[in-house]
């Protein structure tokens, strides 16, 4: 069975949840988180890397140790480690940990004293007020914990697009070689590109005799059969994602894709328009009566409703029809239009690889620049960097600059915006920089109006240039901090920076309606890798799917400007 890099990320994310449980060294069970993280981002399998013979160790966060583990794991679809304390822990026990509130110190107390095993024990102990009695809990935590419960039970899961992309590569590769097999595309929120996708959708064009669907149920990572009949089948994958598959005629092709590329909401508005021009629209076609008059294609589609093509991104029902109809459709940006990247990180500070090897992998990838933004020295944890590091990360970048073709290395930092709104580092040390980030790494928990003015502040900084990964958020792990963003979008434009749109898979923050606030307001957005090595610049295709979900147009986003048209940009004027 090919073992996924996200099925390693799990295990590892279960080995640090357990020692953590365990109450484990720390650095121990960090380097299991990074390693998690690692992974989960890793654009090439971690499987594939180790067949061509590549050194694991060349990734961020990945020892001897952990590379072991790797092989182990992608050889066998086991860790020792994990199974070995499996056996000192009841499995469900990790479940717990899924319950908001509930750290491993709390599941440990909770298990120890009161032998909670499980999502349903717990619920018992809080109801039967047993909770309450336990050193450290008491009774609002109690009703803590049972509200919890109740939006944890409503709660389905959803899986990171990134996570997704690995799942659906694999199973759209393996569809492709079913004999009378066509076309393999997956739709639904996937093909919108949204940040998470509940399941897959797959669609299949085939011959009528085509074992597709026999061949989809037979998938060596299919854990269960929901449903299998001659043109639709449903199953759930072993890592708990369910994948939905139709197989379509070719006639029907565009019909179906656009119906199940969704939104729901956009097909229900589609659709009433077809009806009121007397055409009937579903998933085999566009009919006129009986007659069968589009659907091959997406186009024809929208064609026969009089309007253009609308891309996936867009579909959400909130305003595109209206735009199609205008004739004000958005041209996206594409990845193709970026001309380089703001925010990466080389092994100065928490990256990995050297500012050489980022510069000729952003080379290798067609950027015309690279900005260099380690993390500053309050960033401990990240090896931040302080005045004289960075004045010689400066001239190494001078140094590389003259020697490399090509390619231009921009000196920036990624600076943390302090709680009081001033920057880590002294002016004269910025002044130096062709651009400044400004990111929040601390006290998340400022109110509403204490956290907009920290960071409107920190735009009046004559050298700020670039806010990073404004809300903060990390996607189903860390709520945004509560900021007025429409504020900070202003403000941004009145003192003439710009707002990041940082490409982690599980960052892609801005969010898509907050570009589309940006470009309302005439504020560029910068669609960064933030990458911590080489691999990283990968997840750029992520937030250009990201920016496309917000309307975004090339001349919309800063890093699709040459160049020559950059600098002028990063002189702050205001
Ligand atoms: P997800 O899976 O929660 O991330 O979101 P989607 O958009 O992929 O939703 P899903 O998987 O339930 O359905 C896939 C597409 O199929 C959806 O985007 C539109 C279409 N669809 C599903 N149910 C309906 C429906 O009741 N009416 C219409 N018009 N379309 C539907
Ligand atoms: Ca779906
Ligand atoms: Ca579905």
């Amino acid at each position: 069975m090919p073992v996924h890099n996200a099925d390693i990320a799990a295990i590892f994310e279960e080995i640090a949840d357990r020692l953590e449980i365990e109450g484990a060294n720390p650095f121990r069970i960090r380097a299991y988180r990074n390693a998690a993280r690692t992974l989960g981002e890793l654009p090439q399998e971690a499987r594939a890397l180790l067949e061509k013979g590549d050194d694991l160790t060349r990734l961020p966060g990945i020892g001897d140790d952990l590379a072991a583990k790797i092989k182990e794991i992608a050889s066998t679809g086991h860790c020792s480690l994990l199974d070995r304390l499996r056996r000192e822990l009841p499995p469900a026990v990790t479940e717990l940990l899924q319950i908001p509130g509930l750290g491993p110190k709390r599941v440990k107390a909770l298990y120890h004293d009161l032998d909670v095993q499980s999502v349903e024990q717990l619920q018992r102990a809080a109801r039967e007020g047993r909770i309450r009695a336990l050193h450290g809990f008491g009774e609002k935590t109690e009703l803590n914990i049972l509200q919890s419960l109740e939006a944890h039970a409503s709660q389905a899961r959803r899986f990171k697009l990134s996570m997704a992309t690995q799942y659906a590569d694999a199973l759209c590769a393996y569809l492709q070689a079913a004999p009378g097999v066509k076309q393999v595309v997956v739709a639904g929120s996937f093909r919108r590109m949204r940040e998470t996708v509940g399941d897959l959708d797959i669609l299949v064009t085939a011959a009528a005799d085509s074992p597709a669907i026999q061949r989809f149920t037979s998938y060596d990572e299919v854990a269960e059969v929901l449903s299998a009949g001659t043109t639709r089948a449903s199953v759930i994958l072993k890592c708990g994602m369910q994948v939905d598959l139709r197989v379509v005629a070719q006639e029907s092709y565009g019909a179906a894709l656009h119906y199940f590329t969704g939104s729901k909401s956009h097909n229900i508005a589609i659709r009433r328009i077809a009806q009121k021009l007397g055409l009937k629209i579903n998933e085999y076609g566009v009919f006129h009566g009986n007659k069968h008059i589009a659907g091959e294609d997406e186009a024809s589609v929208y064609r026969s409703i009089g309007l253009p093509y609308i891309a996936p991104e867009l579909r959400e029902n909130r305003g595109e029809i209206e735009a199609a109809r205008a004739g004000r459709l958005p041209k996206l940006v594409e990845l193709s239009d970026l001309r380089g990247d703001l925010h990466a990180h080389t092994k100065a500070s928490d990256g990995h690889d050297s500012l050489r090897d980022m510069a000729l992998a952003a080379q290798a990838l067609g950027l015309e620049y690279l900005a260099i933004t380690e993390h500053s020295r309050h960033l401990t944890i990240a090896h931040g960097l302080n005045p004289q590091q960075l004045a010689q990360q400066c001239d190494e970048i001078d140094r590389l600059n003259s020697a490399l073709g090509g390619i231009t290395l921009l000196k920036g930092i990624e600076v943390d915006i302090l709680e009081d709104g001033s920057l880590d580092l002294p002016d004269a040390v910025l002044a130096r920089l062709d651009l400044v980030i400004g990111a929040v790494h601390s006290h998340f928990d400022l109110s509403r109006k204490r956290q907009t003015e920290r960071i409107l502040r920190a735009m009046d900084h004559p050298h700020f240039t670039l806010l990073a990964h404004p809300s903060g958020r990390l996607i189903s792990q860390r709520p945004p901090y509560d900021v007025d963003m429409l504020r900070i979008i202003r403000h941004a434009k009145r003192r003439g920076c710009f707002l990041e749109l940082n490409a982690q898979p599980e960052r892609l923050d801005l969010i898509d309606t907050h570009c589309q606030a940006a470009q309302e307001e005439g504020v560029l957005v910068s669609i960064d890798s933030d990458a911590h090595s080489t691999f990283d610049f990968a997840n750029l295709r992520y937030g250009v799917g990201q920016a496309r979900r917000g309307w975004l147009e090339k001349n919309n986003v800063l890093n699709t400007r040459s160049l020559a048209a950059l600098r002028p940009l990063l002189k702050r004027t205001m």
